[in-house]
């Protein structure tokens, strides 16, 4: 009963504040993919959509006072927050991007993108989610992440950098792409597959029930660098005040970064992600203890390989809000999902995603747009790729 008065207490408290949440992707984990062992997916057993939800079983300290709160009740339609204005400078969130951008110049091209992320396994379409993430957060949304090394000009891109290790779904935007290329050549930028493809993967991964339309527009840069990862990319170990700092300085706010983190309920991460700082012997984390007996007999591995275990262990292949429930009852991989909790403003707004499952599927939406509007390049500073994985050849550089 308490626990429940504190869930809707907090909830109260989402509903009048606005938050954003975390959670990026490190992965430390690469080298030698191991399948997954809990790749086997359950049937979706979504918590109970009604505001009597499964008593969380949280054993942490109760949501913060109401006064930790904006106290003014803004109506639920002020948020989320109005889309950011198309502004020149700094994180600008998309300017120049519009729906249905290839509608007149390749009719297609969403459908041929549709095609290509449909064909892939649940595992790779998570994979395309991250993906998305990691590309706007290096260099803005234009296919960086996607440039492979190249001894003469570029011998350390973003794929070398530690946090894209375990990066997954390049084969779908090269497929992608190849089939684009043959339906209308030069036409239809690497970047912008990259965000179709997120989108696609997260309406397919949640059945339908997260579905919104992505501009696009986006060219694609010249410019991709290993060193450029650890400083843009939020750690799995990062606390709150790192995660809204890096969510932040890409134009997105606590309300985004929350929303955002739900993606850890598709996919995997490989053990040494996060058994370092989450996983005993060295128990520094507030990680449910039957939990963390699992995860550590998962991760045992007699060959000593980097094993993977399903983010979200109820429902691994649904997008959907089963994670903010994961948060709450302390079965989480990383500490940066959990550091969710300990502050008032993000912990309400995991308890508001927890409870209200339409109202954090609106939001994911509106953040993957607004991601989708880092920092995107224009026929100014991009081109259109032939191939994702190289710039345009004759490199006037
Ligand atoms: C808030 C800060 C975040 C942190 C610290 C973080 C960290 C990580 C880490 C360490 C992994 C595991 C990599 C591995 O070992 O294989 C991972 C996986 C993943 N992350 Fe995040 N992440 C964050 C935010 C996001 C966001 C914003 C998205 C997308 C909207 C996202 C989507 C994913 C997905 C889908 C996976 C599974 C990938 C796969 O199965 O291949 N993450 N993340
Ligand atoms: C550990 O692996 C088992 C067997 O695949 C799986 O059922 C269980 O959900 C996994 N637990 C965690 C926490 O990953
Ligand atoms: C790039 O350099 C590495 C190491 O020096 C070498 O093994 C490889 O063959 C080179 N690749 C190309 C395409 O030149
Ligand atoms: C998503 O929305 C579009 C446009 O409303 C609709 O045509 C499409 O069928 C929807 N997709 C899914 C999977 O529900
Ligand atoms: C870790 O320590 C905390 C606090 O001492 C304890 O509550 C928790 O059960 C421990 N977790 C594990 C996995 O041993
Ligand atoms: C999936 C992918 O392309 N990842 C790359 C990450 O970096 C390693 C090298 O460290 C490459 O081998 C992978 O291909």
């Amino acid at each position: 009963m308490a626990a429940k008065l504190a869930v809707l207490g907090t909830l109260v408290l989402a509903l009048l504040g606005s938050v954003s949440c975390q959670q990026a992707g490190y992965g430390y984990g690469g080298g030698n993919p191991t399948p997954s062992p809990t790749s086997t997916s359950t049937p979706p057993a979504y918590p109970p959509t009604s505001p009597t939800p499964s008593p969380p079983t949280y054993s942490s300290p109760a949501p913060p006072p109401p006064t930790a709160y904006p106290p003014t009740p803004s109506p639920p339609t002020t948020y989320p927050p109005p889309p950011t204005p198309a502004s020149p400078p700094p994180p600008a969130a998309g300017s120049g991007l519009s729906v249905g951008y290839y509608n007149d110049k390749c009719p297609r091209a969403e459908a041929i993108v549709r095609d290509a992320v449909r064909a892939a396994d649940v595992g790779i379409k998570a994979g395309l989610v991250r993906l998305f993430f990691h590309d706007c957060f290096v260099q803005g949304c234009d296919a960086s992440v996607l440039l492979k090394p190249d001894n003469d000009t570029n011998p350390q891109p973003e794929m070398l950098g530690i946090p894209n290790l375990s990066l997954r779904g390049f084969e779908v935007i090269d497929a992608a792409k190849a089939a684009l290329e043959a339906e209308c050549p030069g036409v239809v930028s690497c970047a912008d597959i990259v965000a179709l493809a997120g989108r696609d993967a997260s309406v397919f991964l949640s059945g339908g029930a997260i579905n919104f339309t992505m501009p696009a527009g986006r060219y694609d840069g010249k410019v991709s660098l290993a060193s450029e990862t650890l400083p843009n990319l939020p750690p799995p170990f990062a606390d709150v005040a790192r995660l809204k700092a890096m969510f932040a300085a890409k134009g997105l706010d606590t309300v985004d970064m929350v929303a955002l983190s739900g993606a850890h309920s598709i996919g995997r991460s490989h053990c040494s992600s996060f058994s370092r700082d989450r996983l005993p012997p060295s128990n520094t984390s507030d990680m449910n203890p039957a939990f963390a007996t699992q995860l550590k007999a998962n991760c045992t591995s007699p060959t000593g390989a980097d094993n993977t275990v399903a983010q979200d262990y109820k429902t691994p292949d649904q997008l959907d809000n089963q994670y903010y429930w994961n948060v709450i009852n302390h079965k989480v991989l990383f500490a940066s999902d959990a550091a969710l909790l300990k502050s008032g403003d993000t912990a309400g707004l995991v308890y508001a995603a927890a409870l209200f499952q339409q109202k954090w599927e609106d939001r994911f939406g509106k953040a993957m747009v607004k991601m989708g509007g880092v920092e995107v390049k224009t026929a100014a500073n991009g081109e259109i790729r032939k191939m994702c994985g190289y710039v345009n050849k004759p490199y006037s550089g």
